[in-house]
């Protein structure tokens, strides 16, 4: 999954893709070099990032996403969002999955994406965005996580969304730690035990500076690294914004694995 923002402030390629056709141009190329998924986001979900209507987050992804739909019709189209608004208009204009850092927040989210047939990438978040990194400490960091996505996928699955479309994500940097990310990294086989496809998002975030002392803009090899864990489980998203590194990565790994 290739990591398109559309947003003035997302913390490492924010203002880069604000012009539609830069936007699409980014979004081929990572099609090109390997995504299989392209997702949108209008609103950063940075700690501290400032909220965006509807109407502003709507208006930034709609034309992006329908014209990345025409384009690259082998890719699957997501958009970024947590507001039901958003998600109708960007499913309207072709997108087939919705990445929602909220896990259904929005009480409209998970009726629609089973109304539309899509699926949907559910995350794990405490609180919002602008708060998140307030409070880091758990009891249980796994325990918590994975005891919310189970009870959000039961949700999701009753309102009608067929199991193998309900994703789930343990939403690193989202109200965690560097030691609170790195257990839920080495936990991921537990998480998929759950029975759903897991996403992983680790993609120059924090915690990899934190470990390693890079700059967000040196963080592509801490960024591989991440995502060790993720390509050992049978079915998984790796959500990155540096695609062609990513896909020799895996390609490499599962060669080393004896795998197709
Ligand atoms: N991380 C970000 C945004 N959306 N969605 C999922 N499912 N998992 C994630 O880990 C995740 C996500 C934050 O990264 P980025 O999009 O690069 O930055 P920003 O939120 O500042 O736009």
């Amino acid at each position: 999954m290739g990591i398109l923002n559309i947003t003035p402030d997302s913390f490492s390629d924010g203002g880069r893709f604000l012009d539609p056709a830069a936007a699409v141009a980014h979004g081929c190329e990572m099609a090109a070099a390997g995504a299989d998924i392209l997702d949108v986001g209008g609103e950063s979900t940075r700690p501290g990032a400032a909220p965006v209507g509807a109407g502003a987050e709507a208006e930034r992804v709609v034309a992006v996403i329908a014209e990345l739909a025409r384009r690259c019709p082998g890719a699957i189209v997501s958009v970024d969002t947590a507001k039901a608004a958003v998600a109708t208009a960007a499913l309207a204009a072709g997108a087939r999955m919705v990445n929602d850092v909220s896990a259904g927040g929005d009480a409209a989210m998970l009726a629609l994406v089973a109304e539309r047939g899509a699926a949907v990438v559910l995350m794990h978040m405490r609180g919002e965005p602008r708060t998140m990194q307030r409070d880091t400490a758990y009891a249980d960091v796994v325990a918590e996580v994975h005891a919310f996505l189970a009870e959000r996928a039961a949700a999701a699955v009753r309102a009608g969304i067929p199991r193998e479309r309900v994703l789930l994500d343990p939403g690193i940097g989202f109200g965690k730690d560097a030691a609170g990310n790195l257990a839920l990294l080495r936990a991921l086989p537990d998480l998929a035990a759950l029975g759903h496809p897991v996403v992983v998002g680790a993609s120059r975030k924090s915690f990899i500076g934190a470990v390693s002392g890079a700059a967000v803009g040196d963080r592509l090899p801490g960024s591989l690294a991440a995502l060790a864990p993720a390509s050992a489980l049978p079915a998984a998203v790796v959500r990155v914004h540096d695609v062609a590194p990513t896909v020799q990565y895996l390609e490499l790994l599962a060669a080393l694995a004896g795998a197709a």
